[in-house]
């Protein structure tokens, strides 16, 4: 039976890995730990401790005591808020890693953090861009994933730690709101339509980033967790992607079904910039054939889903 400890448990990804997991795997085997704690689901129904990943000491003595087999490394700060505040940015996504490791590597557990399409840059290929290829990233938040992925292989490789990862893109879910990520504009959009029935774009028209909905990427979590080890060639940092989309393809996807929604743009040159410097559409042809990976929602789909469940969830 697995025992699994969760960091940033509160985050975007955090909130709903941890239900699910608890579904699957008991939830007492399952420690929700973020530095907040709030009147959430991840809090009352199952084991939560309150832990500041970047203490080294209270992250091995919380993991310690649980008897973990399994860390899920979540804690961090996204694209947009790590450029904004860089020297922090670098301490707690740097410093919270090695630590996250290191009980790993001492515990003798599985381990598993996502990397982010952040990991690459202007001098990457745009399109189809490849598992293996340049990573040159411009923005602080591009620079910590990449020495992430490189931390982990070299965690695997030195010490043998079962290091496990994703290359996430932008995640869509109306389950918890992302916070001071690029992509997070394509969470907006479904909220403020569902509320004004209007949405003023961060990010111009044409700018295409790969994008993701949540029951993908917590699939996909599970499935790369769960698969044949010797199957694994690249281990972390798999490019993962459902769909590779412009503001404007959210628009149109959203006016299928409210034709009354609008959409105009004010282009915040800082996320732009980012956006800019990332892939338009990644190639997720490694993650398919090495442990099977597929996604099953695309852009209409997903839109379907977020905007039936926004309209729960607000009106
Ligand atoms: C961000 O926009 O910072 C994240 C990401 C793509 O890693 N959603």
């Amino acid at each position: 039976m697995k025992k699994i400890l969760i960091t940033g448990a509160l985050g975007q990804i955090g909130s709903e890995l941890t239900m699910t997991l608890r579904e699957r795997y008991g939830a007492k085997n399952v420690i929700a730990t973020d530095i907040n704690k709030n009147d959430s689901n991840v809090v009352y129904s199952g084991p939560f401790e309150q832990l500041d990943v970047t203490n080294d000491k209270a992250f091995f003595e919380t993991a310690k005591k649980h008897n973990v087999d399994t860390v899920i490394h979540l804690a961090a700060l996204l694209s947009a808020t790590a450029e904004q505040k860089p020297l922090l940015a670098w301490n707690l996504n740097m410093g919270g890693l090695v630590n996250a490791l290191e009980v790993s590597r001492e515990l003798n557990t599985q381990f598993f953090t996502p990397s982010s399409i952040g990991a690459f840059g202007p001098s990457t290929p745009k399109d189809r861009t490849p598992q293996d290829t340049i990573q040159q990233p411009t923005t602080m938040y591009g620079v910590n994933k990449v020495s992430g992925e490189l931390l982990c292989n070299y965690y695997f490789q030195k010490f043998g730690v079962d290091t496990r990862g994703l290359r996430f893109p932008g995640l869509i879910s109306y389950v918890a709101p992302p916070g001071g990520g690029t992509t997070d504009y394509a969470v907006e959009i479904y909220y403020e339509a569902i509320k004004k029935g209007h949405y003023s774009s961060y990010i111009g028209k044409g700018t295409y980033m790969d994008m993701m909905y949540m029951p993908d990427a917590l699939n996909a979590i599970i499935n790369l967790m769960e698969a044949d080890p010797a199957k694994l060639k690249h281990r972390n940092s798999f490019n993962v992607s459902a769909m590779s989309i412009a503001p404007e393809d959210v628009e149109a996807a959203i006016q299928k079904l409210m034709p009354e929604f609008t959409m105009d743009y004010k282009v915040d040159p800082i996320r732009q910039q980012i956006a800019e410097s990332w892939p338009n559409a990644i190639d997720s042809t490694c993650a398919c054939e090495e442990w099977g990976f597929k996604a099953e929602y695309d852009l209409d789909r997903m839109t379907a889903d977020m905007l039936l469940h926004l309209n729960k969830k607000l009106t």
